[in-house]
């Protein structure tokens, strides 16, 4: 059967399932049906539909298995009510001292306690707290009570749905029966795991993504890459990693170069890559209808475009004008677009960023695809049906054929792919960044609530654009920025390419071009904060690169809310300018103009450290956020460099805060930065271990595990004091070392 055939059958099929299903005004029942899925996650269903199919959702890694009934009563028994067959209200109590959290990504507060957040992927160009949909869904929420015990709601629906924050939790979905899976545990950063249990976890990126990356919109000619790239060298600032936006495409062709401007992108990238380089090229879903374009073709031919309700080719306006969209809820579809990456990364593209795929159409009030348009969609997914069926899956699935795509074109790498449309589950397939931000203090405080808050939605690797998409930033705007965003998970300076982005309300036509938003390009001052806030990022990588292991083995975010080092503290809940760098590292920033850090800190013993900068307490210095490690906690820190592998981490340097006991530990893990190696075991995670006797520390390893033998290095200790004194020695890495207090 071809896809259309295919296609004709099942919608035939749904027709008449959706009749036997058509339920008539019903009136509210408390009794949902528990069914277990695993220890204390229970889903539950509308009792009064509950003989009727549920539709899978690709958030799960692998469709759950139902384990039986669960226990009846519990304290976060939904409550349903559903109107005709479209239109389903779940709601969830909370008891009074409960803080909510995730919701996917969001702007404005940090706790979504009051909030209402549409799921409905939109291209949100400068959006505010009042957009009610920005690029993902995410129909997730974090519960955490007075007592710190936490649970998650899962809302399982791909639909347009509303979460309403006012009242306890209500979900509106306007779409077929959701069900509603309720995780219990005792710690919020265990239901975050556990979400990863269901969803599956971030895979291990390559360590190159970690570094600082720099875009723009766009950087074009070649020539102008090269010397973007030389600039970074030049001026001694860190860098990995060079992204292409959509200029170096023919007419806006994907998977084409433009010939003037691009004649030769393998030598490009060669160059790139000899400066140590890696480099991220764009891609989106809109084919430009082209009978003469060879993906055009491919695509009418196989019959892989997205159709409108009467099955014709659905055309949408797009950067090439006209475009085609394939129809990623296939999986053939996926297969097809996976292999146009064949000859696209033979040139030696290290990576492929997907915008535009909520999918954003112009010149339409809805900026997206009727709702009525057909989806081929295989059965996994639900069979064939309408858009707003897929709409909020469209860009995740679009991102997974991306990511089998690239991977199947350099078998032997770890693919890194970073998508602007998510829904729930597309951690599995890509990195995200936080859309068309504005260069605004309001803009630059929102970009810390909105990771943590994408973290806590199952998405570890989530950042802003550094600098702000959208206007001009100012010298002093930008420094605090780069400060702040150098310690997020992604780090990624990135602006428009026009400076007026009222031209057409979408940021696009003004004709005054944006100027510079490279870390040199406000002056002396602001160069010097963000070399240090960069150099900053590289001596953490080590530990970086740790917590990205823990989050793709566990699933546990890598920027976390200061509330998961004390959930019960109801002080924590609120606190926006300051997170956790896994469990051991606290950020304190300034996100407005002249105000400090608002947010308390969390009981215990945190200590200043400061990994680049000369002195702690440097005036220039007082725009980079202010490090602490927690006592009792040990951080394995690396040399600056260029980029992450342009040496051996030689000398490894430990930051050991000792506790009250005078002992402290903490965890490095290490592999080939790239590959596959370490799944078989080549990996080197160690534990060391501080421990003191009368004034004199023992740091040693206590643990190691993985076949990587360890490498010849030299190790450097560093002991902070509750009095802010340092001890220092030196040793070889895997021979105990004894220092004297000071
Ligand atoms: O490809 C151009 C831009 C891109 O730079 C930005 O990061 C995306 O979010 N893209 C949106 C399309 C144009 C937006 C106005």
């Amino acid at each position: 059967m071809t896809p259309r055939e295919r296609f004709e059958a099942s919608t035939a099929a749904a027709r008449r399932t959706l009749c036997r299903l058509a339920v008539s005004l019903r009136t509210p029942r408390t009794d949902p049906i528990p069914q277990s899925l695993g220890d204390r996650v229970i889903r539950f269903r509308d009792p009064a539909l509950a003989d009727q199919p549920l539709r899978p959702n690709p958030a799960y890694a692998e469709p759950p298995r139902t384990l039986g009934p669960a226990p009846q009563q519990r304290p976060t028994n939904p409550r349903f009510r559903a109107i005709g067959h479209n239109y389903h209200v779940a709601h969830i109590p909370i008891a009074p001292g409960t803080s909510l959290y995730a919701t996917g990504e969001v702007a404005g507060p940090f706790r979504r306690n009051g909030t209402v957040t549409t799921c409905w992927n939109h291209d949100a160009f400068g959006y505010s707290d009042k957009t009610p949909h920005l690029y993902q869904s995410h129909p997730w929420v974090l519960g955490v009570r007075a007592d710190g015990s936490a649970f998650g709601v899962f809302c399982e629906t791909t639909s347009r749905c509303t979460i309403d924050l006012a009242a306890g939790i209500k979900f509106e979905t306007f779409g077929p029966t959701p069900a509603i899976v309720v995780i219990e545990r005792d710690h919020p950063r265990d239901v975050v795991r556990a979400l990863a249990e269901l969803t599956g976890t971030m895979p291990l990126p390559p360590r190159w993504a970690l570094g600082y990356q720099q875009c723009r919109w766009s950087y074009h000619p070649d020539a102008r890459v090269r010397e973007i790239a030389q600039g970074f060298r030049d001026r001694d600032i860190p860098c990995d990693v060079i992204w292409l936006d959509i200029d170096y495409m023919h007419e806006f062709r994907c998977f084409t170069f433009d010939k003037e401007q691009f004649p030769d992108p393998k030598g490009l990238n060669d160059h790139l890559h000899t400066l140590g380089y890696r480099a991220v090229w764009m891609i989106d879903p809109g084919i430009k209808v082209d009978p003469d374009y060879f993906v055009y073709q491919q695509l009418t031919e196989g019959g892989y475009a997205v159709t409108d309700k009467h099955g014709a080719e659905y055309h949408g306006s797009v950067w090439p004008g006209p475009c085609a969209f394939p129809d990623f809820t296939s999986k053939q579809v996926r297969h097809w677009w996976a292999g146009l990456y064949k000859d696209f990364m033979a040139t030696g593209i290290d990576g492929v960023w997907n915008d535009m795929n909520e999918p954003a159409v112009f010149h339409v009030a809805t900026k997206t695809m009727p709702e009525s348009n057909l989806h081929l969609a295989d059965d996994e997914l639900g069979g064939p049906g309408p858009h707003t069926l897929y709409h909020n899956v469209y860009g995740m699935l679009m991102a997974q054929a991306t990511r089998d795509g690239i991977a199947a074109a350099n078998p032997d790498k770890r693919p890194f792919v970073l998508t602007r449309a998510g829904y729930l589950g597309s951690h599995r397939y890509a990195a995200t960044w936080t859309g068309d931000n504005l260069s605004t203090w309001q803009h630059l405080h929102w970009s810390i609530p909105m990771a943590l808050n994408l973290g806590l939605s199952g998405q570890p690797f989530a950042g802003p654009d550094i600098g702000g998409f959208g206007y001009l930033a100012t010298p002093e705007l930008f420094a605090r920025w780069m400060g702040i965003g150098a310690l997020l998970p992604f780090a990624r300076g990135h602006t428009n390419k026009y400076r007026d982005p009222k031209a057409d309300g979408a940021g696009v036509g003004g004709d005054t071009i944006m100027p510079d938003h490279e870390p040199w390009s406000f002056g002396e001052r602001t160069e010097h904060v963000c070399r240090l806030a960069i150099q900053r990022r590289y001596r953490l990588l080590p530990y970086l690169y740790t917590l990205f292991e823990r989050a793709s083995r566990l699933g546990d975010p890598v920027a976390q809310p200061l509330f998961f080092e004390d959930p019960a503290d109801p002080k924590l809940r609120d606190a926006e300018d300051s997170f956790l760098l896994g469990p051991d590292v606290l950020v304190r920033a300034r996100t407005t103009r002249q105000g400090e850090c608002d947010a308390p800190m969390p009981r215990g013993d945190w200590r200043r450290f400061e990994p680049a900068a000369a002195h702690l307490n440097d005036p220039t210095d007082a725009d980079l956020p202010e490090l602490f490690i927690k006592a009792g906690a040990i951080v394995p820190m690396g040399p600056i460099m260029n980029y992450s592998d342009e040496r051996p981490l030689d000398p490894l340097t430990l930051v050991v805060a000792l506790d009250e006991h005078g002992k402290a530990d903490g965890a490095l893990y290490e592999d080939d930065g790239d590959g596959f190696a370490h799944q078989q075991g080549r990996y080197l995670r160690t534990v060391y271990l501080a421990e003191t006797d009368a004034r004199d520390v023992t740091v040693r390893i206590e643990d190691e595990s993985g076949n990587m033998p360890r490498p010849t290095r030299a190790l450097h200790v560093e002991i902070i004091t509750a009095d802010g004194r340092a001890a220092k020695a030196t040793a070889q890495d895997g021979q105990p070392i004894t220092l004297r207090l000071p």
